[in-house]
């Protein structure tokens, strides 16, 4: 068999219960087919970015070794918003599971609803930051390592959330 492929998954929830919704998508990708959560970052609470008046978000990021091709890997993971109570009410709209394919190795893939690298990820702390925390020397192609892009976003409001603080998060 072909090596795995290392892909990088951002979580993002601002509704609902975002602590079961990371523990639900944890357990739904690691039962994925062919694929092994090899590491994920602490929890970060984190001011939205793009919209106002919204709930903070809870984001993290996730570590992947995968034999599914780019696009299955992403129909995966459409499936397990659907599952997490995912709704598009509108753009931007507060979600209850946000799963981003950020980095499929070093593939860059532009297709209608499939653009890797994640186009915004190195403008976004709270993407940067739990991506930073388990694979800080990760290039994202195009860009640079995600531990040198750190800076620019400085000014961002972001912070680890204490694991006293995630009451259902791994719990089953
Ligand atoms: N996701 C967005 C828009 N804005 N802001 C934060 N802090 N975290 C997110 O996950 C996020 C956001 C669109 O997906
Ligand atoms: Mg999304
Ligand atoms: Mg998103």
């Amino acid at each position: 068999m072909p090596s795995p492929v290392r892909a990088f998954v951002a979580f993002g929830a601002n509704l609902g219960d975002p602590y079961a919704a990371f523990a639900l998508a944890l357990e739904r990708l690691a039962a994925l087919p062919a694929t092994c959560v090899v590491a994920q970052s602490s929890l970060y609470r984190t001011a939205p970015v793009g919209v106002e008046g919204q709930p903070d978000y809870i984001n993290a990021v996730i570590a992947l070794d995968t034999h599914l091709g780019a696009r299955p890997l992403l129909d995966a993971l459409l499936a397990i918003e659907h599952e997490g109570g995912r709704r598009r009410d509108f753009h931007m709209a507060p979600r209850t599971m946000d799963l981003d394919l950020l980095l499929y190795g070093e593939h860059v893939i532009d297709e209608p609803g499939l653009q890797v690298p994640h186009p915004r990820m190195h403008l976004r702390a709270f993407t940067l930051l739990p991506l930073a925390e388990i694979a800080a020397d990760t290039p994202i192609p195009g860009i640079g390592t995600v531990a040198a892009l750190l800076p620019a976003v400085a000014d961002q409001a972001i912070e680890r959330v204490a694991p006293a603080a995630q009451p259902e998060a791994g719990r089953h």
